[in-house]
């Protein structure tokens, strides 16, 4: 039985050294993204169990991925190796930490094929929560119609759907993804929308006027991303404004997002008070922007216990 368990591409991040420009760029660093891994990393860091399904190429990327993944406490036992596919690349071209360039290499790759013969009804019956991202049906028609069949499997079975829209412009058009990442919305118990995407799905500027958009399809608790600023949190019952841990400098943004969805949820499997749930998550959010790469900044207990104390007793 997992805590959560989740569905996505995790590619292999190329990011430029000897140049931050790609043009330039002689030598480059290479690592692991993907929405869905950075938060099953984080979630398993903070001691949860987490498990990942996925598609990889048998190519050795696809091998670095899935050692890496696995070395980080995941259950990959749900992740299939196709050798028909490559297993996707992308490139971070970091110019500064708000000018941070991405190319995808992932058209046709391996997790772009998984299909709904790869669920596992068990699986997904056996877990607390199903975590999802709104990039995973935008890489195929089998990749969509598999993430919307693991949502309503989680429904019949009563297990809690946590969905971030994580809105990538650049794998589909603007109505494609404003018709799929509603028809999401509809089908999730909470979700975490950035303050960008709720304007982008209900013409909203406001969080409050924009969580009542999500509510009103269903969803019982929404939680709008702030960056910095913390978050706005609403149900049925509650709303509040939780503020953000301040950081001197952010050396990298990406990850952020995954890892306030990490927090948060690990505060639901703690289960302590929402608005705790959500401090939480600011700070695993803040923690990640202090280190480069898409996960690495990702704490353990420890070491988010020690970052919350600190911060705590400087607001004091
Ligand atoms: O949220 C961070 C992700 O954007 C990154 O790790 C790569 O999954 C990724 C994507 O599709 O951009």
């Amino acid at each position: 039985m997992q805590d959560v368990v989740t569905v996505g591409e995790s590619m292999v991040v190329f990011t430029p050294v000897s140049s931050p420009m790609m043009r330039f760029a002689e030598t480059f660093s290479k690592n692991l993204g993907g929405a869905e891994t950075n938060v099953a990393i984080g979630l398993a860091r903070l001691g949860h169990n987490v498990g990942w399904i996925s598609k990889l190429g048998t190519d050795e990327f696809g091998t670095y991925i899935l050692n890496t993944v696995r070395g980080e406490g995941i259950d990959v036992s749900k992740v299939k190796r196709d050798p028909d596919f490559p297993t996707g690349l992308y490139f971070k071209e970091i110019r500064n930490p708000e000018d941070i360039r991405v190319s995808y290499y992932r058209k046709g790759s391996a997790a772009s094929t998984i299909q709904t013969d790869d669920i596992d009804e068990t699986y997904i019956k056996n877990t607390k929560y199903l975590h999802v991202t709104g990039i995973t049906p935008a890489l195929s028609d089998s990749a969509y119609r598999t993430v919307i069949q693991m949502m309503q499997l989680a429904r019949q079975h009563k297990v809690t759907v946590v969905f971030d829209p994580n809105l990538r412009r650049k794998l589909w058009s603007e109505e494609q993804a404003k018709a799929v990442l509603t028809e999401m919305v509809t089908l999730s118990d909470i979700v975490l929308p950035g303050l960008e995407e709720a304007h982008f799905l209900f013409d909203e500027t406001e969080p409050e006027q924009a969580a009542d958009h999500f509510l009103a399809r269903g969803c019982e608790t929404v939680i709008i991303k702030l960056g910095g600023k913390g978050a706005y949190l609403k149900t049925k019952n509650e709303s509040e404004y939780i503020e953000g841990f301040p950081v001197k400098q952010v050396i990298d943004p990406i990850g952020a997002g995954d890892g306030f969805v990490a927090g948060f949820l690990s505060g639901m499997l703690d289960q302590i008070p929402l608005s705790d749930a959500v401090k939480r998550a600011n700070a695993v959010g803040a923690m990640q922007t202090q280190v480069k790469g898409d996960y690495e900044g990702l704490p353990n207990q420890e070491e988010l216990h020690q970052f919350m104390f600190q911060q705590d007793n400087i607001d004091v």
